[in-house]
């Protein structure tokens, strides 16, 4: 699983090592590996990540995986290169018959500053780093867009980890990442997004407990997803609706692009672990948790297929 270079999945890494890996990986595998500039920050930062293309004469449907849009949840950008790592390598065929059915487009660090501020100054650190008042920095950039923004969960103070920002897409990650997503949004089949900490998989939306037309059948998929993750580590997940299995809250990303483009697969992921560990999930915890997540997201594209 360890790739030449020093990268691997043993333990976290900073930005640098995962934007020079994914610049690696696309002159490694320059035939189905296109580097890309989904936004950039407040700081001038680059949001980095790759578009997975096979080569084929029908246009596909493409799957958007976005992580770490929260600072300190370091194993959600473990897990999202570790997941585009195995579809570059493995011979599992279920695998490679996802790189060939679908355009993968994976964004390991969505928040670059935030991440950068968690690494050098302060590891629980989960917002943007927009200076905002004398004391106070950030918004949190799962709070700050479009769809419901304010509606509840959010705080309108600068100070607080869930302030929403002084209005919708104010953040430049936000605002720049939603014009790449706005790109390719109708082509999107799904949208997942990766949080910690709870061991959740959670489904839009997050303003009302109020369920989607198609919200049976993919909480159906999600538990049948999770049961099967559960079989590899006995790590136990709960799937339900945002405001109902975890709390009310606006303004996240998965809801914006659900009701923008009817994105029909649309996961949120809390990964590992409860709280024992919380945001400080150790390293060796992040092989598992990844591969008990790449089990479950290939159940789900199985089951959609197959319903
Ligand atoms: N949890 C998410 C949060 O932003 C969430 C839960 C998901 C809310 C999707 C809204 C939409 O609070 C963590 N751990 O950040
Ligand atoms: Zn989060």
């Amino acid at each position: 699983e360890s790739r030449a270079g020093g990268f691997g999945w043993t333990n976290y890494h900073t930005l640098d090592e995962i934007n020079d890996w994914l610049k690696d990986l696309a002159f490694n595998y320059d035939d189905k590996v296109q580097l890309l500039v989904g936004g950039t920050t407040s700081q001038g930062r680059d949001i980095l990540g790759v578009k997975i293309h096979i080569p084929s004469n029908e246009p596909k449907k493409a799957v958007f995986i976005e992580a770490n849009i929260h600072a300190r949840e370091w194993v959600t950008s473990a897990t999202a290169t570790y997941i585009l790592n195995e579809l570059l390598v493995s011979q599992d065929w279920e695998v490679r018959q996802l790189v060939e059915l679908y355009d993968w487009y994976i964004f390991p660090v969505t928040n670059p500053d935030g991440f950068v501020h968690s690494h050098n100054s302060n590891r629980m650190w989960r917002k943007t780093r927009t200076r905002y008042s004398t004391l106070c920095f950030g918004a949190d950039p799962n709070r700050n867009w479009p769809y419901q923004w304010m509606q509840g969960g959010a705080s309108n103070q600068p100070c607080s980890d869930t302030y929403a920002g002084p209005n919708a897409l104010s953040e430049a990650c936000t605002d720049s990442l939603s014009q790449f997503i706005d790109s390719i949004g109708d082509d999107l089949i799904a949208y997942i997004s990766f949080h910690s900490y709870s061991q959740m998989l959670l489904l839009p939306y997050g303003h009302t407990t109020s369920h989607l037309s198609n919200y049976k059948e993919m909480y159906d998929i999600g538990v049948q997803a999770v049961r099967e993750l559960e079989a590899k580590y006995g790590t136990r997940y709960v799937v339900g609706n945002i405001a109902e299995t975890i709390y009310v809250a606006t303004g996240g990303s998965m809801d914006w692009v659900k009701h923008k483009f009817g994105t029909p697969i649309a996961y949120t992921y809390e990964l590992r672990d409860t709280g024992t560990n919380g945001f400080l999930l150790p390293a060796n915890q992040i092989i598992p948790t990844a591969d008990e997540t790449l089990i479950s997201i290939k159940s789900i594209f199985r089951q959609y297929r197959e319903r």
